[in-house]
């Protein structure tokens, strides 16, 4: 409300200055000898140096802008492939940099120099080979090889060994939440479909696919470290992308169709922590939290938890209200610590005979004439064997 309130003073302010000039206008009508529309030499050399004015602008703030938030781009990759994600982002960078530096100098020279002159006439020129060949093979060359690189390292990122020993887990995507399905002992995902979407059985996995036995459904994804990670992405409603920064990572989850993205990550939760820049990015955000904390308690209000770092898995496609707050902890494990814990998750066919059998035990307690209720529940449970 308030912003919408902040953009109408705006606007009701900027008819008023415009109204204000037009009456301003109007007044000036008839008591200058010089009401000419054509600009003077003396216009022209104002509008001249302005071009440097300008030039100095855009250099001034982007070099106050590297400084100023440069340190919050993301640091160290914690994935094998996240340093070729890098280079290449940096070579972009670099030339971008570069040829804007060149380009806007020319531009704002050449505007300065040939300003308007009274009595000076543009020189028509109609075209010229070698300066257009010059502008057209540089550029197409430099892009080419951008491309390519992109290209090879794109390749290099995706390629899947399918007899590599990888650990396959599922993101199933859902407005607005992630689930991740690991596939057990077998390494196999057993199959799922939206329509078998029912009770405790969230993201719809088909319980009478023998590869589905073993299949657990958990909402915080832990993964081992120094192992190659096969992400198979699922989504229920929209599309949402599976966006993971730190492992320089992301994928669309398409409704319909199985995407998949696979990395290695090299770190563990607890060596990212340790990581010196991290270390005082968080010592950073902790100090503004205890200033935050101090006005809080002040008023008398709860003081804030110190952040601890964690990977996220984030929501990278705007896919409704809540897609801001769409993520899941990502936690990597040293392969012991791993092991430990996946091993006493509950299996989704477990989840769903103990979901079955539950009313089914509240309605014995309560002595309920249910039995229907409980055979019907029991042939359920049977069939899904
Ligand atoms: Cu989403």
């Amino acid at each position: 409300m308030t912003s919408l309130l902040v953009i109408i003073v705006l606007v009701l302010l900027a008819v008023a200055l415009w109204q204000l000039t037009k009456i301003f206008d109007l007044t000036q009508v008839g008591s200058s000898s010089d009401s000419s529309e054509v600009a003077t030499d003396n216009d022209n050399n104002i509008q001249g140096y302005l071009m440097f004015g300008f030039l100095a602008f855009i250099y001034i703030f982007t070099i106050y802008g590297l400084f100023k938030w440069g340190n919050l781009v993301l640091h160290t990759p914690a994935s094998a492939h996240g340093a070729e994600v890098d280079n290449l982002m940096n070579i972009t960078w670099v030339l971008i940099f570069t040829v804007q530096a060149i380009t806007q100098v020319l531009v704002h020279y050449f505007a300065f120099k040939y300003r308007g002159k009274q009595g000076q006439k543009a020189l028509y020129f109609a075209d010229n080979n070698k300066l257009e060949a010059i502008w057209s093979i540089i550029p197409a060359v430099v892009l080419a090889g951008l491309i390519l690189y992109g290209l090879y390292a794109w390749t290099n990122i995706m390629f899947v060994d399918e007899d590599e020993d990888t650990v396959v887990i599922e993101l199933y995507a859902q407005q607005f939440n992630w689930k991740a399905r690991y596939s057990g002992a077998d390494n196999v995902l057993g199959k799922a479909n939206v329509r078998y979407i029912e009770g405790a059985n969230a993201v719809g996995v088909d319980l009478s696919d023998p590869y589905a036995q073993d299949d657990v459904v958990v909402t915080e994804l832990h993964i081992p470290v120094g192992k190659k990670i096969l992400f198979k992405m699922r989504s229920q409603d929209v599309l949402h992308s599976a966006y993971m920064p730190h492992f320089r990572a992301q994928m669309n989850c398409v409704p319909g169709m199985v995407t998949q993205f696979a990395f290695e990550p090299i770190y563990t939760t607890a060596q990212y922590r340790e990581l010196p820049f991290m270390v005082e990015k968080v010592a950073n955000i902790n100090a503004l939290r205890a200033k935050k904390s101090a006005e809080l308690v002040a008023k008398g209000e709860t003081a804030l938890d110190p952040y601890t770092f964690d990977y996220l898995l984030l929501c990278n496609k705007i896919c409704g209200a809540s897609h801001y707050n769409m993520q899941m902890k990502i936690i990597v494990d040293t392969p012991e610590d791993y092991k430990a814990w996946l091993k006493d998750k509950a299996t989704v066919v477990n989840e769903v005979k103990a979901a079955l059998a539950e009313p089914a035990a509240t309605d014995a307690a309560v002595g309920s004439d249910s039995a229907a209720v409980k055979g019907d529940k029991g042939v359920a449970v049977t069939a899904m064997k």
